[in-house]
């Protein structure tokens, strides 16, 4: 058919006629396939509908396009490399720009920080980091060392090991025994102490002296690493308080376990700096990181691990393989050329340094939605925010799931439900006034799940 009235192949692509075969992640798909919200495109700070409703981004995605979206530098860097190299196997061969990408990286992270493996997802990231902490003790003769610490309300991914030190129980309890040997410092929220607290609660620092407890049942020893995240943002953005982070890290010094920051969201300036490890000038032996590395551009995730960690590894004879581990797309042309754009235009714009500028402004913005029918605590750090709501008596979170649907179908706004919880993460490029519109519509869409 080719009448002037037919639908050009780009947009029949746009409207799918089937929403049967695609098993959506993390969604109810049953509600999702009966109400759909679809997004079709994005530039900046807006996401496009097929039939061109634009909403607001108050989330950069799923916490990762910190740049913006379709940013001009970022494809025309896709799309070079895509003509230029599309695939290079990493293992024992490479590609020049993965050895650009990781010393940029490197240089990004604080202090010893030097040696970056790639991988695909921040998932892979939190596995690659706890095999690499068992490995490490393993070739200096500590192989007792296995037990992994994470925390209550933590989120790692999805791996058997993220879920594992996770602390999300919904995460957990599907999958079977998950790892042996792993124990779970508290979570470090207490709405009783903190509640509507701007950024980093001042009651919360004692509660990393549970891991002196953990220490003293089992034995230094058998420890191998703590993680945890700097910033916990998938139980609805908890930040560390005030000393906390600096506390595990005497602990874990003090009896040789690693300390793992797993920085997959407070990574690329959400918290104002480069990594959150630089907000609280405390230096973990790895760090993982993904999302905005590519500003969610491409997919790409990886560990930065301390000069230490990596020598400890390349002692052995120099033509035997040094870790047994890898992804075939670790450090994927694509992956690498996306994030070198990436983090030119980080630098270039100053973003990091404008999320901190930003700062006072957003928890002021954030705070002014107290007050508004069933909210009972508001938490920010950085550009990320939350709002709890009183759950409906009966049923969890349908609160915010009839805050999410007035969001985007009403207001013109992507938010992130987490149960009765809205999460706020815009990209960093976001004006004032687009701090002032999120809050706006954020706060009608509250009052129309009241
Ligand atoms: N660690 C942390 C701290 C994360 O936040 C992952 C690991 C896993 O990354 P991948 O790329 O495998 O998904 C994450 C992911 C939410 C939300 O709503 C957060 C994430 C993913 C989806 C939703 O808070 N973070």
């Amino acid at each position: 058919m080719t009448t002037a009235t037919a639908v050009k192949p780009a947009q029949r692509a746009e409207v799918p006629n089937d929403l049967s075969a695609f098993w959506l992640p993390f969604t109810p798909n049953r509600a999702f396939k009966k109400k759909p919200r679809l997004i079709s495109r994005a530039k900046d700070m807006h996401y496009f509908t097929p039939e061109g409703r634009e909403i607001l981004d108050g989330t950069a995605g799923l916490w990762c396009c910190n740049a913006g979206h379709n940013r001009a530098p970022i494809v025309a860097a896709i799309q070079r490399q895509a003509a230029e190299l599309d695939f290079a196997p990493t293992f024992q061969f490479a590609h020049p720009l993965a050895f650009q990408l990781a010393s940029r990286l490197a240089e990004l992270a604080p202090g010893d920080l030097d040696h970056v493996f790639y991988c695909n997802s921040g998932s892979e990231a939190c596995d690659t980091a706890l095999k690499i902490a068992l490995a490490y003790h393993n070739v200096r003769g500590q192989g007792s060392r296995q037990r992994l610490i994470g925390r209550e309300r933590g989120y790692h991914g999805v791996g058997f090991g993220g879920i594992s030190v996770g602390g999300m129980v919904n995460n957990r309890k599907f999958f079977g025994s998950l790892l042996a040997g792993v124990d779970h410092l508290p979570a470090t929220y207490n709405r009783e102490h903190q509640a509507f607290t701007r950024g980093e609660p001042e009651w919360g620092a004692h509660l990393a002296d549970a891991l002196e407890g953990i220490v003293a049942l089992h034995d230094a020893s058998t420890i191998a690493a703590v993680i945890v995240e700097p910033m916990a943002g998938s139980t609805g953005v908890l930040p560390a308080p005030k000393g906390y982070l600096k506390r595990l890290r005497e602990i874990c010094d003090k009896h040789g376990i690693l300390l793992i920051f797993d920085e997959v969201i407070t990574g690329f300036g959400r918290l104002g700096t480069p990594f959150a490890a630089e907000r609280y000038g405390v230096q973990p032996d790895m760090i993982t990181f993904a999302k905005g590395v590519t500003s969610g551009a491409v997919p790409m995730g990886g560990v930065i691990a301390r000069k230490p960690i990596y020598d400890a590894f390349m002692n052995g004879p120099e033509h035997a393989i040094e870790l047994f581990h890898g992804y075939t797309y670790s450090g994927h042309p694509l992956a690498c050329a996306a994030a070198l754009a990436t983090l030119d235009v980080y630098r270039d714009e100053r973003l990091f340094e404008r999320a901190k500028a930003l700062e006072p402004k957003w928890y002021d913005a954030i705070m002014g939605l107290k007050g508004l029918p069933n909210v009972v605590d508001i938490r920010c750090v950085g550009l990320t925010g939350a709002i709890d709501l009183a759950p409906v008596p009966g049923s969890p979170g349908e609160r915010v799931r009839t805050a999410l649907d007035h969001a985007f179908f009403d207001a013109g706004i992507m938010i992130r439900p987490a149960g009765d919880t809205i999460e706020l993460t815009p990209p960093l490029i976001v004006s004032e006034d687009q701090i002032g519109e999120i809050m706006e519509k954020v706060g009608a869409s509250i009052k129309a799940a009241a």
